[in-house]
C-alpha cells in the first residue's frame, strides 16, 4: 500500500523551469556563453552546480574557478527575482487539488527537490504546511539521478521504498525516484520518461487514484 507521496517542485508543483532557463540564460550571457535546446532538458532536476558543469560541458573553452563562482552567483540573483515575485498563480493547474486529495486519504506527503530555494518557494505559493517533510538542495550532497533526495525523504516520512511513489518532471528525478526503490510517476512526454511507472501529460491528468493504486 502507497503509504506516502514524495514530489519534486520545480515542473511538478510550481512552473518555474522557464525562470531557471532564463536565468541561466542571462548569467551566461555576460560570459559571452550560448546554450541550445538540447541543453535545456537536460538541466531539469540537476542541481545548480551539476546544471552549470552540463553548460560549461558544452563549451569549447575552459573557466577558471573564480568564473565559475560568478556565473552561479548571477544566476541565483537573476532566480531569486522571479522567486520574490512568485504568487499561488505558479502553481501549475491541478497541484493543489490532487495534494488535498492525498492528505485527505491520510498519505504522508513530502518534497524531493534538487533547488536551494525550495522552502521559499513553497512559502510563496502557500503550501508549506500540506507537507510533512521538505528535503531540498540544502541538504543533499548529490545531484540527481543519485537517489539520495529520495532517500533521505523516505527516511524522515518513516516508509519504505515500496510503499512511497515519486512524481517527477526531469529524467534525472525518475532515475533518481527508481534508484530510490520507489514508485515512479512521471508528468510530461518523451522517451526521456521512460523509465516511469505511470506517465500522465500533467499534473491535472494524473488521479489520485492512479496514483495510489500503484503500490496494490
Ligand atoms: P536552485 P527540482 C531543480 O528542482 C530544477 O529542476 C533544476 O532546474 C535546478 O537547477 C535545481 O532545482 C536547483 O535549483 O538553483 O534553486 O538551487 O526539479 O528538483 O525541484
Ligand atoms: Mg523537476
Amino acid at each position: 500500500m502507497v503509504r506516502a507521496v514524495v514530489f519534486d517542485l520545480d515542473g511538478v508543483i510550481t512552473d518555474s523551469t522557464g525562470y531557471h532557463l532564463l536565468s541561466w540564460q542571462q548569467a551566461a550571457a555576460e560570459k559571452g556563453l550560448e546554450f541550445g535546446p538540447e541543453i535545456h532538458e537536460q538541466l531539469k532536476g540537476l542541481t545548480r552546480q551539476a546544471s552549470l558543469d552540463v553548460i560549461l560541458g558544452s563549451q569549447k573553452r575552459q573557466f577558471s574557478d573564480e568564473e565559475k563562482a560568478s556565473i552561479l552567483q548571477r544566476k541565483q540573483q537573476y532566480y531569486q527575482e522571479f522567486v520574490e515575485r512568485m504568487t499561488v498563480r505558479d502553481m501549475l493547474p491541478g497541484a493543489e487539488q490532487l495534494l488535498r486529495q492525498i492528505k485527505a486519504r491520510g498519505r504522508k506527503l513530502g518534497v524531493a527537490s534538487a533547488s536551494k530555494n525550495a522552502s521559499l518557494i513553497l512559502e510563496r505559493l502557500s503550501l508549506r504546511p500540506l507537507f510533512d517533510v521538505v528535503v531540498d538542495g540544502n541538504q543533499i550532497a548529490k545531484s540527481k539521478p543519485d537517489p539520495e533526495v529520495y532517500s533521505k525523504a523516505l527516511d524522515l516520512l518513516g516508509v519504505r521504498p515500496f510503499e512511497a511513489v515519486a512524481v517527477e518532471d526531469a529524467a534525472a528525478g525518475v532515475a533518481a525516484a527508481k534508484a530510490a526503490g520507489m514508485w515512479c510517476v512521471a508528468v510530461g512526454s518523451g522517451e526521456r520518461l521512460a523509465g516511469a511507472d505511470l506517465i500522465v501529460k500533467s499534473i491535472a491528468h494524473l488521479s489520485v487514484d492512479d496514483l495510489l493504486a500503484l503500490g496494490d
